[in-house]
């Protein structure tokens, strides 16, 4: 599969496949074609049975991305907007893929670019990196569900200060507040993200898979809703070769083998 407007990498022995947004010159902006393409790849590697982790970062140093394209977005109607329902497939598409995702993020992950990186399961991000919500700013709001996720991870007092004043958190803030995971040196952080991608991929990708869907319905439930749904996952889970596998292996002390099954 070719693309315009970002790079992909499989390394294979890892099972790690990477998504890079190539816009640098327009701090990877969000143009639909972009995200068309993140789409496609995320299509591509959720059905690669080799991997096991997609890691989503951009390009240049200066920004993750810098939001929706305003130049692409700024003569769009309510109508128009209204009658093609823009809460296009193309946006969600990353928060639905059903394999772990890491958002690496050096630089700016402004607007739409923070909520793309609040799409994925992990966010991990360099020291350089600023998250804001500025749409306020263009008299506009976050519209590809930042009000939602960023309230769910700050709180509701610094979700609302970024989107009603515009400020953008400092990669330690973001670590502090729960949007980040780890943080890392710009230089070192690609390492880091694909480490951590590696170790993801090295488990059983059907466990993880199960993992993913149970922590993600936390944000959807109730406790007691979501413990239920926990339980009968981790019934299931015993239907798995995989997991008689990972308990033999402790047993006999030796490395588990996955068959992903
Ligand atoms: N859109 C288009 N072009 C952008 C851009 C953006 N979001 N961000 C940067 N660029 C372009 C700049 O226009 C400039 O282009 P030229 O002038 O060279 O042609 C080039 O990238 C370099 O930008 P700067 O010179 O400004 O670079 P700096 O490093 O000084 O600053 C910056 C980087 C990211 C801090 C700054 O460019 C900036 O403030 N950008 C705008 C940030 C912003 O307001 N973001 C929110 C956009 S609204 C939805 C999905 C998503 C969304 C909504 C709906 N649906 C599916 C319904 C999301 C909306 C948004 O994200």
């Amino acid at each position: 599969m070719s693309y315009e407007l970002i790079e992909t990498n499989v390394d294979t022995a890892a099972g790690v496949a990477t998504i890079t947004l190539n816009r640098p010159e327009a701090r990877n902006a969000l143009s639909n074609a972009l995200m068309n393409e993140v789409s496609a790849a995320v299509d591509v590697f959720e059905n690669d049975e080799d991997i096991g982790c997609i890691v989503l970062t951009g390009k240049g140093g200066k920004a993750f991305a810098g939001g929706a394209d305003i130049k692409e977005m700024a003569d769009r109607t309510y109508a128009q907007n209204h009658k093609e329902n823009f809460v296009t497939a193309n946006w969600e598409r990353i928060a639905e893929c059903r394999k772990p995702t890491i958002a690496a993020v050096v630089g700016y992950a402004l607007g739409g670019g923070c909520e793309l990186a609040m799409m994925c399961d992990i966010i991990v991000a360099a020291d350089n990196a600023k998250f804001g919500q500025p749409e306020i700013n263009l008299a506009l709001l976050p519209g590809a569900g930042g009000t939602q996720r960023l309230t769910r991870f700050v709180g509701k007092s610094t979700a609302m200060d970024m989107c009603l004043t515009g400020r953008m958190l400092n990669a330690e803030e973001a670590l502090a507040s729960g949007l980040v995971a780890r943080i890392a040196p710009a230089d070192e952080l690609m390492d880091l993200a694909l480490e951590m991608g590696k170790s993801i991929a090295s488990k059983s990708k059907l466990a993880s898979m199960a993992v993913k869907e149970a922590v993600n319905t936390a944000y959807e439930t109730t406790l007691s809703q979501g413990v239920m749904f926990e339980r009968k996952a981790f019934h299931a889970a015993f239907s798995l070769e995989d997991a008689k596998e990972g308990m033999a292996a402790f047993i006999e002390n030796r490395p588990a083998r996955w068959h992903n099954k």
